[in-house]
């Protein structure tokens, strides 16, 4: 039986609340509609990635677990519907994951942290495979946050794994193996998330303050209807689907970004210039501290919501103008093309 569309206020999660209570004081509990019954995710627990791991164009959820499994991987089939599907992650107790493509074949790879280190390559959406001895990161003590970021250049993603409260770099070797540099890079500053516009009005909605201790969200378009809804791994509930049913006050426009090999353009930012100013926002699938996100750059465009400008910093410094984009819908962002394309 599918809840009501609004939550009662016991539903509410205390960390979108803190979202809420800043982007729109008492009227939070018309943003979001609990989902969770439909999706029937059980009760897994943990740190969430968002990944589209079988490349179907609909947006994934991974969430590490404990006991019996090394995480869950719910397989979004579309209108608010999640399948279970084996992922290989092997039993040990992780928290936390980070969803990126380590080795460039334009799949979303896991990798899992806790007393030590877990990699696992997706197998071109068939499954994963455990790759953490070849990967060299099996000798690797405790971390405790990575994320992914091309540090050196060289096109493909490094790690930045918090460590201690310290920041550890491995740089990615290219043959699908990793190097720990030593401590004198630990004091890189790895992107965070930019932002997130629930209600299309062009202004960020305190999306840095969405994670509070003991529970975990990612944020993303898990229905594909252009705005950002939520996940959240609440300790003794499990994972909460929240579908954002807020007023818009404004169109949006969603951009995915490829780099010249088709992979995400991870780390790459987006200017995005309308008539009343310019918007940024990073392609990330995730911070240090902020939660796991689409990895598709998302736009609210508030009142006038005309697009002069696309302006793309990519991860190796290039920067490319892009015609001016179409509202409403998601578009495709290729390295070195310098247009959109559906
Ligand atoms: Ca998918
Ligand atoms: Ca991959
Ligand atoms: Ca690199
Ligand atoms: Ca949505």
């Amino acid at each position: 039986m599918r809840r009501p569309p609004t939550w009662t206020a016991t539903w509410i999660p205390s960390s979108v609340l803190a979202v809420l209570a800043s982007a729109c004081g008492d009227a939070s509990q018309d943003w979001f509609a609990d989902r969770s019954e439909d999706v029937g995710a059980g009760a897994v627990n943990g740190e969430i990635a968002l990944l589209d791991f079988d490349a179907d164009g609909r947006l994934d959820v991974f969430c590490t677990g404990t006991g019996e499994a090394g995480g869950a991987m719910l397989r979004n089939l579309g209108n608010w519907r999640f399948e279970s599907v084996a992922n290989g992650v092997t039993r040990r107790s992780w928290s936390a994951c980070l969803a990126f493509d380590y080795d460039g074949d334009a799949d979303d790879d896991l990798l899992v942290l806790g007393s030590g280190f877990g990699l696992f390559r997706n197998e071109g959406g068939t499954g994963f495979t455990d790759a953490t001895i070849e990967s060299g990161l099996h000798q690797e003590a405790a971390g405790e946050a990575a994320v992914a970021v091309d540090f050196d250049r060289d096109a493909d993603l490094d790690l930045v794994v918090v460590r201690s409260e310290a920041h550890v770099i491995f740089r990615n070797d290219g043959d699908g193996t990793f190097t720990r540099l030593d401590s004198t890079r630990s004091t890189i500053s790895a992107p965070g998330p930019t932002g997130a516009d629930f209600d299309h009005d062009g202004e960020v909605d305190a999306f840095a303050d969405i994670a509070l201790a003991g529970s975990a969200v990612a944020c993303g378009d898990l229905d594909d209807d252009g705005d950002l809804d939520l996940v959240e791994s609440r300790p003794g509930r499990g994972l909460v689907f929240l579908e954002n049913v807020a007023e818009k006050k404004g169109r949006w426009l969603g951009l995915r970004l490829y780099d010249q090999r088709g992979c995400w353009a991870i780390g790459a930012e987006v200017e995005l210039t309308t008539k009343t100013g310019t918007m940024r926002r990073r392609c990330l699938a995730k911070g240090f501290s902020g939660p796991a996100c689409d990895p598709r750059v998302h736009f609210g465009l508030g009142g006038t919501g005309e697009v002069h400008e696309i302006r793309v910093r990519w991860a190796d410094g290039t920067q490319e103008v892009f015609a001016k984009g179409v509202r409403g819908v998601y578009k495709n962002l290729h390295a070195g093309l310098g247009q959109l394309r559906d």
